[in-house]
């Protein structure tokens, strides 16, 4: 048994998008998947509804984990491995992606040596282990240094800061293995029409009229909703099976949006629930995907998106707290629409680097021969 109490992992806290979480190399965790779940959920101090004895934010959105490395894929600069923390359970769900942490993943990788900075920004070309999906992120880097201070604002973080634009590319089916697991645009569940669909995150879209709401409840009346919230996740643990996804009931996917006509300009409202609490905005894959379902001729957003034309088409996706911007760039192939690319702009800032401490009796740390190693590695970086 080691004599030291605690060990420290090195670790940059970060804000991705409207996420924060711990940023790791994979080379400072345990290589046993095991381990390495029980040291991350020590790490953000789950279970507990308050995280108090850990670095979480005891809300999903702050209980997240980016563990990224150098990647040895040809073309690819890194690999990302995103974990979703359960608050209150001893839970760790690597099923789905994020891309509110994928925005701080191109800065930690430039700040970390795993990818040389170019002037005046850096594309960093990203494997996301999660979904097995590549995108690419354009880091701000004049005179070679990552920046975080910029002009760009985004919807739920206060201020501005520079603008990380992410081009998404083969997200179709990331994780159903089909843009459209069940082979329809539009599916009858619980007497409903529901488009149930994956273009990076998988996730079934309603009608917010058909559930009896509005579309614009605040997430706080819509977190309230007990009986929405019940046959909200009756529909997710079938449509969960639908998609291939298997009993859903522990995990994180699919998501839920529900839909209604924009209020301010926008193409569409939504409120979207990750899957068992509202989000004060919404995720970014989510808006890629549920912007998708708004592209498709014949799903349930038919009579609420006016269809556009033409190849390049931008979305406004209106949501509690603003909107979200993405852009797709379109290809019709006999009778079939595909999304080639999906492009959006995100923030992120590093706010704290050290050492984040586990009780050495969840893990006593990797052997001195490994570290040095490991440091090495960094060196010659
Ligand atoms: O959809 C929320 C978020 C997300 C996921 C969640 C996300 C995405 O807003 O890509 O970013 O689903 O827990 O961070």
């Amino acid at each position: 048994m080691s004599q030291m109490s605690q060990t420290g992992i090195p670790c940059t806290l970060m804000r991705g998008g409207t996420s924060k979480g711990p940023f790791f190399l994979a080379s400072d965790l345990p290589d046993d998947m095991a381990t390495r779940d029980r040291v991350l959920l020590a790490a953000m101090g789950s279970p507990d509804v308050r995280q108090i004895d850990g670095v979480g934010g005891a809300d999903p959105l702050t209980s997240k984990v980016a563990i990224v490395s150098r990647s040895s894929r040809p073309g690819i600069d890194v690999d990302y491995l995103f974990a979703q923390v359960s608050v209150d359970r001893p839970r760790v769900d690597v099923t789905p992606t994020c891309g509110n942490m994928l925005a701080g993943v191109g800065p930690f990788a430039v700040e970390r040596g795993l990818v040389r900075a170019k002037n005046p920004s850096t594309p960093v070309t990203i494997y996301l282990v999660n979904t097995g999906t590549v995108a690419v992120a354009h880091v701000p880097t004049p005179g070679g240094k990552v920046t975080y201070v910029g002009e760009s604002s985004i919807a739920g973080v206060p201020g501005t800061a520079a603008a990380i634009r992410i081009d998404f590319r083969d997200t179709a089916g990331a994780v159903c293995g089909a843009l459209l697991p069940t082979g329809n645009t539009l599916d009858q569940i619980d007497g409903l029409d529901a488009t149930l669909i994956d273009n990076g995150m998988p996730m079934v879209v309603l009608r917010a009229s058909d559930l009896g709401k509005s579309g614009y409840e605040l997430p706080a009346e819509l977190n309230s909703d007990q009986k929405l919230k019940a046959r909200l996740e009756a529909i997710r643990i079938f449509a969960g099976e639908r998609m291939g996804l298997g009993n859903v009931r522990s995990k994180v996917v699919p998501k839920m949006a529900l839909i209604a006509p924009p209020q301010s300009g926008g193409h569409v409202m939504t409120r979207t629930f990750i899957p068992h609490k509202c989000h004060p905005a919404i995720g970014v894959l989510m808006a890629v995907t549920v912007g998708t379902a708004c592209i498709l001729p014949g799903s349930v957003a038919r009579n609420i998106v006016r269809p556009q034309d033409g190849a390049i088409q931008r979305l406004s996706i209106e949501h509690p707290t603003g909107e979200f911007s993405v852009e797709f760039q379109l290809e019709h192939s006999v009778g079939e629409l595909k999304v080639m690319r999906s492009s959006l702009v995100r923030t992120a800032r590093a706010l704290f680097r050290g050492e984040l401490l586990v009780p050495a009796s969840v893990w006593e740390g990797k052997s001195r021969a490994t570290s040095a190693d490991v440091s090495r590695t960094m060196e010659h970086a």
